[in-house]
C-alpha cells in the first residue's frame, strides 16, 4: 500500500483493515487424527525358501570369534532390479567340527517372494572361512556390484563376473587383510577419483593360541573375555589403483597407525568440504574419527594419499 493511499483512509479504518488482513481468513482447523502407523512384520523365512542358518561355532573353550558375527548384505548381483541376499557364516575351528558343511550363502531373489540358493554356481560359499561381515560395492565400475567379505585372519574380495559367477581376486587385488580380524568394511571414494576405495575395521589379536581364560577356573564356568584382554588391531585403508589392484595406504594415510577394537565403519563428509571422512567404532574404547585432509597434490596420490588425521571420540 502506498503512503498516498494510506493518507486517504481514516486511521481507525486503516488499523481495522490491517488487523483483518493480519488475521486473514478464518482458519478452519483441519482435523488430522493421528493415525498410528501400523507396521507389522511377519516372518516369511520359511516360505521364502531361505534355509541358511548361522553357526557361530560355540564351544566351552569360549573362543572370542564365537561372539561376533555375522553380517549380511543385499546385493543385486545379476542386475535384474531385485535385491539378492548374501549371508555370512562361521566355520569349523580347532575345537569345533560339526558334521554339516558351513559356508556363506547367496540367495537369488525370484521376484515372487521366494529365493533360490545360488551359492554353488556363483562360487561365493567360502567354506572354511570364519566370516564376520560383508561390504557390497562395484569397485571396478563395470556395473556389477562386488563382494568384500570380512573374516577372522583373512578377508576375501569376490569379483562379480557379470555372468552369474564370481571370482576370488583377493590375492591379485591385495586386500587380503591377512593376520587381521576384519569385522566390517566400507567402500568409499576418499580421493574423489571415481573409484571406490576400501576402509576396514579390525578387531583384536585373539587367536586359538592366545585364548585367554576369563571367568572362574572351574569346569563350565569359563566365560568370554572382554576385548581389553587382547591387543587391538589398527584399521586398514586400501587405495583403488583402477587396474584391479589396491595399495595398502594404512600407514601413509595415518588411518592404520593407532590400534583399536574396531567393529564398525561409517564414511561420510562430516564437514561438507566435499571429501569423505571416516569413522571407526571401537569396542570398549575411544572411537576414531578421521578427517580427510586431501592435502597432497593429485599427481602424487598414487604414492602418497591424502592424510587422514585421527581426532576424537569416545564410546
Ligand atoms: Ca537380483
Ligand atoms: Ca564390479
Ligand atoms: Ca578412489
Ligand atoms: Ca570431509
Amino acid at each position: 500500500m502506498s503512503s498516498k493511499m494510506a493518507k486517504q483512509i481514516p486511521r481507525r479504518d486503516f488499523m481495522k483493515s490491517a488487523m483483518a488482513a493480519l488475521a486473514g481468513p478464518p482458519v478452519h482447523s483441519v482435523a488430522r487424527p493421528l493415525f498410528p502407523v501400523k507396521v507389522q512384520y511377519r516372518d516369511v523365512t520359511h516360505e521364502s525358501g531361505i534355509t541358511f542358518r548361522h553357526d557361530n561355532a560355540a564351544t566351552p573353550e569360549k573362543y572370542l570369534i564365537e561372539t561376533i558375527g555375522s553380517g549380511c548384505g543385499w546385493i543385486d548381483y545379476d542386475q535384474d532390479g531385485l535385491l539378492d541376499l548374501y549371508l555370512v557364516n562361521g566355520a569349523a575351528t580347532k575345537v569345533y567340527n560339526p558334521p554339516h558343511r558351513l559356508r556363506n550363502a547367496l540367495y537369488r531373489n525370484n521376484g515372487n517372494g521366494t529365493f533360490t540358493d545360488v551359492t554353488e554356481q556363483c562360487g561365493v560359499g567360502a567354506e572354511g572361512f570364519f566370516g564376520m561381515g560383508v561390504a557390497v560395492g562395484d569397485y571396478d565400475n563395470d556395473g556389477y556390484p562386488d563382494l568384500y567379505v570380512l573374516g577372522y585372519d583373512r578377508s576375501i574380495l569376490f569379483h562379480n563376473n557379470g555372468d552369474g559367477t564370481f571370482s576370488d581376486v583377493t590375492a591379485r587385488a591385495g586386500v587380503g587383510n591377512r593376520g587381521r580380524w576384519g569385522s566390517s568394511a566400507a567402500w568409499f571414494d576418499y580421493d574423489n577419483d571415481g573409484r571406490l576405495d576400501l576402509a576396514v575395521a579390525n578387531y583384536v589379536d585373539w587367536s586359538p593360541e592366545n585364548n585367554v581364560w576369563c571367568g572362574e577356573h572351574a569346569p563350565g564356568r569359563r566365560g568370554y573375555c572382554k576385548p581389553d584382554a587382547y591387543h587391538g588391531q589398527p584399521p586398514a585403508l586400501f587405495h583403488n589403483n583402477g587396474d584391479g589392484t589396491f595399495t595398502d595406504v594404512s600407514q601413509a594415510s595415518r588411518v592404520g597407525r593407532t590400534p583399536g577394537n574396531g567393529l564398525g565403519v561409517v564414511t561420510f563428509d562430516y564437514d561438507n568440504d566435499g571429501w569423505q571422512d571416516l569413522f571407526i567404532a571401537n569396542d570398549g574404547m575411544v572411537n576414531f574419527l578421521f578427517h580427510n585432509n586431501h592435502d597432497v597434490p593429485r599427481r602424487e596420490w598414487g604414492l602418497m594419499p591424502p592424510t587422514l588425521e585421527a581426532t576424537v571420540g569416545r564410546t
